[in-house]
C-alpha cells in the first residue's frame, strides 16, 4: 500500500479527458430523471434503471476494432443528449473536479466536443456559461485548477469547424487551446489545416487526435508533428505508434512535442503486452510523455490515477511515474504563475 500512495498522493496535471467522457452513470441517470428524459445505451432498448446504465456501460462483449469504435462513437454521443441546462453543464464538470479532486490533480485543460451540443440546439452560453460556474468553484474550494480545449469533429464538414471556432471566440477568456476528435477513419489532419493555422496566429495552442489502430496513422502523426499550424502542432493526442518510426520520434523530440498517452483506452485495441513497450521506448528517447483518461466513464471507471498506476505495471518505477507527472506540467498551457501554484 505504501507505493500505491506515493502515486496517488503526486501533485497532477491531467491533459488529455473529455468533460463529456467523464459523465458516469450515477450522473447521466440523475439528469435524465431532471429532464423527463428515456435512457438509452447505444443501440440498446430503454434503461429502467442506473443499474442497467451501469451494466451497459460496462459489459465487454468481444467484437472486432471496427465494431468496438463504432459501438463507443455511437454510445458516447447519444450519451450527450441528457446535457440540457446550464444545471446540468455545472454538475457535469463539478463531478469531473470532484472526482479527480480526490486523486491530487491540481490542474486540467479539459476537452469540450461543441458541435456535439450546438447540433441539438443548446446555446453556447449555457455550455459555457455551466463550465466556467464550476471552474470557479473548483479553484475555490477544490484547489483544481482548469481551462479549456475545443475539440472540433473530424467527421463533420470543415466548414461547420470553422463556424464554431469563430463562434468561440466570444469565450476565449476559457479557451487555451484548439483540439480535433471523433473518427478519424478517412479524416486526415491536414482536412483541418486552414482552421488550425488560424487559431495558431490567433494565440492559442494547438494539438490533434493521432489514435491507436487507425489507417494511416503514421502519416497522421507526421503531419500533426510537422505541418498542423504551418510548422507542426504543441501536442499530439495519443500518437502511441510514433513508437514504431525513428523517424517520427526524432521529429517529436527535435520539436519537444507533448504526447497525451491514454494506456486504458488502447487495451481496447491493443494487448497489454504491446502497449508497455511502446511506451517505454517513447519515454527513454526523451519523449514527453504524459499519462491520462481519455473518457474514465467509458473505460471501465479508469480515472487519471488508475492510468498512471497501470504504468506501474508495465514497469515503470515510482520514480519514473513522478517523471510522467512532471511532464505533465511541463507541457501543460499553463501559465508560469499557474505553474507555481499547482506543484
Ligand atoms: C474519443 Cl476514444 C475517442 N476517440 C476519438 N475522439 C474522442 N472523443 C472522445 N473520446
Ligand atoms: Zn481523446
Amino acid at each position: 500500500a505504501a507505493r500505491d500512495d506515493f502515486v496517488r498522493d503526486i501533485p497532477k496535471v491531467e491533459l488529455h479527458v473529455h468533460i463529456e467522457g467523464t459523465l458516469t452513470p450515477e450522473l447521466r441517470w440523475k439528469l435524465a430523471q431532471r429532464n423527463g428524459l428515456k435512457v438509452k445505451f447505444g443501440k440498446s432498448p430503454e434503461l429502467h434503471s442506473m443499474e442497467e446504465l451501469r451494466y451497459a456501460m460496462n459489459s465487454a462483449e468481444p467484437k472486432t476494432e471496427d465494431e468496438e469504435r463504432e459501438f463507443f462513437f455511437e454510445s458516447y454521443y447519444g450519451a450527450f443528449d441528457t446535457l440540457k441546462s446550464k444545471q446540468d453543464y455545472f454538475d457535469l464538470a463539478m463531478n469531473y473536479f470532484e472526482h479527480v479532486a480526490t486523486m491530487n490533480v491540481r490542474y486540467c485543460e479539459i476537452f469540450f466536443d461543441p458541435q456535439g451540443h450546438t447540433s441539438r440546439g443548446i446555446a453556447w452560453d449555457v455550455m459555457m456559461g455551466g463550465f466556467k460556474e464550476a471552474q470557479i468553484k473548483a479553484q475555490s474550494e477544490l484547489n483544481v485548477r482548469s481551462s479549456w480545449i475545443m475539440c472540433l469533429l473530424r467527421d463533420l464538414s470543415t466548414e461547420d469547424a470553422m463556424d464554431h471556432y469563430k463562434a468561440a471566440l466570444l469565450y476565449r477568456d476559457m479557451i487555451v487551446g484548439i483540439g480535433l476528435d471523433s473518427n478519424e477513419y478517412n479524416r486526415p489532419p491536414l482536412l483541418f489545416q486552414e482552421v488550425f493555422t488560424l487559431a495558431r496566429r490567433d494565440g492559442f495552442r494547438i494539438t490533434m487526435h493521432c489514435d491507436v489502430g487507425q489507417d494511416n496513422t503514421h502519416e497522421h502523426i507526421r503531419q500533426v508533428a510537422s505541418e498542423i499550424g504551418e510548422y507542426g502542432a504543441d501536442r499530439i493526442d495519443h500518437g502511441l505508434n510514433a513508437a514504431d518510426k525513428p523517424e517520427l520520434m526524432d521529429l517529436i523530440l527535435k520539436r519537444d512535442i507533448g504526447m497525451t498517452i491514454c494506456p486504458w483506452a488502447y487495451m481496447r485495441y491493443q494487448t497489454y503486452a504491446e502497449l508497455g513497450p511502446k511506451m517505454r521506448l517513447l519515454f527513454d528517447a526523451g519523449i514527453r510523455i504524459t499519462v491520462n483518461s481519455d473518457d474514465p466513464a467509458f473505460m471501465d471507471d479508469a480515472w487519471i490515477l488508475h492510468n498512471l498506476l497501470l504504468t506501474k505495471h508495465f514497469g515503470f518505477t515510482d520514480k519514473e511515474i513522478a517523471m510522467l507527472a512532471r511532464n505533465a506540467v511541463t507541457v501543460s498551457w499553463a501559465t508560469q504563475s499557474t505553474k507555481e501554484k499547482i506543484l
